[in-house]
């Protein structure tokens, strides 16, 4: 299993895009905990991402590593999805990444982990518009709003999507949680969020935590 783990995160790290697929299964089909298998895969790109804005590395490199993400991680979320799957909905959140940001792993992984704690999730995926996320609450009526933001010019969209709950009448109707790289705790307050999650796992935490249900 720790060899598994360390191909997840060479895969990544050697932007072996071909290989990252077989990887991926190789690690499952052999037992790895997904979430670990998951966790290695963050790892590695975070380490890509510090070398990028350290300038070690370069903006393809980041695309390549990425796509490597973009392989394994459907593989990775399959096996957590059907480790985790309950049939009761615990509650309906919708989620996103915020408008004028195309990250979508970190929202990606929130979504799955919602999903297989049994929660109804409804992804709207990436580059959301403000207008968007307020349609969505209120047509499926959400319990939770997630938003995701990845830049630090895309965290203030959180902002205005609380600021446009409010103007439309219906912030007291859904607990909103934010996350993302450049998101804090103080962050989260200050623009009137109800939760942060610095991980996937936390996310999901603060939401059980804010609907009241038990861990
Ligand atoms: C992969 C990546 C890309 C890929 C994205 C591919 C994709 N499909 O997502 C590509 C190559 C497209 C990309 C593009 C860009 N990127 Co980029 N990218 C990254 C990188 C390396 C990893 C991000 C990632 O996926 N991490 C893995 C996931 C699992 O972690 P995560 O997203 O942080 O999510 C975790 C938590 O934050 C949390 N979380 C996330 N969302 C939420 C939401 C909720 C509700 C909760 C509770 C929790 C939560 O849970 C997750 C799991 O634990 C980061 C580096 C980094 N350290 O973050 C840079 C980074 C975010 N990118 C950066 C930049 C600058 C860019 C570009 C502007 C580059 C350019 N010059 O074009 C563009 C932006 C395009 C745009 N408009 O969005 C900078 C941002 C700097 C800043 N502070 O603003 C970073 C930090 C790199 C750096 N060190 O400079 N990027």
């Amino acid at each position: 299993m720790a060899d598994s783990i360390q191909s997840l995160k060479d895969v990544v790290l050697d932007f072996d895009i071909d290989r990252a697929e077989e990887v991926a299964r190789n690690a499952i089909d052999s037992g790895t905990d997904p979430l670990l298998a998951a966790a290695a895969l963050t790892d590695a790109i975070r380490q890509v991402g510090d070398a990028f804005g350290k300038g070690d590395l370069f903006l393809p490199d980041l695309v390549c590593a990425s796509e490597v993400l973009k392989k394994a991680f459907p593989i990775v979320n399959d096996a957590i999805e059907k480790k985790g799957a309950t049939q009761e909905s615990l509650g309906k959140v919708v989620i996103g990444t915020v408008f004028g940001d195309i990250h979508s792993i970190g929202k990606g992984m929130v979504s799955t982990l919602l999903y297989a704690a049994g929660f109804k999730v409804i992804d709207l995926g990436i580059n959301v518009k403000g207008e968007d996320f307020l349609k969505a609450v209120k047509d499926e009526n959400a319990n939770v709003l997630a938003m995701s933001a990845l830049l630090t010019t895309t965290a203030m969209e959180q902002k205005k999507v609380i600021e446009g709950l409010k103007e439309a009448g219906i912030r007291d109707r859904v607990k909103v949680v934010v996350g993302g790289s450049p998101i804090n705790q103080e962050f989260a307050d200050s623009i009137g969020a109800d939760g942060y999650g610095s991980t996937a796992p936390e996310g999901v935490k603060v939401v059980k935590r804010l609907l009241g249900i038990k861990d």
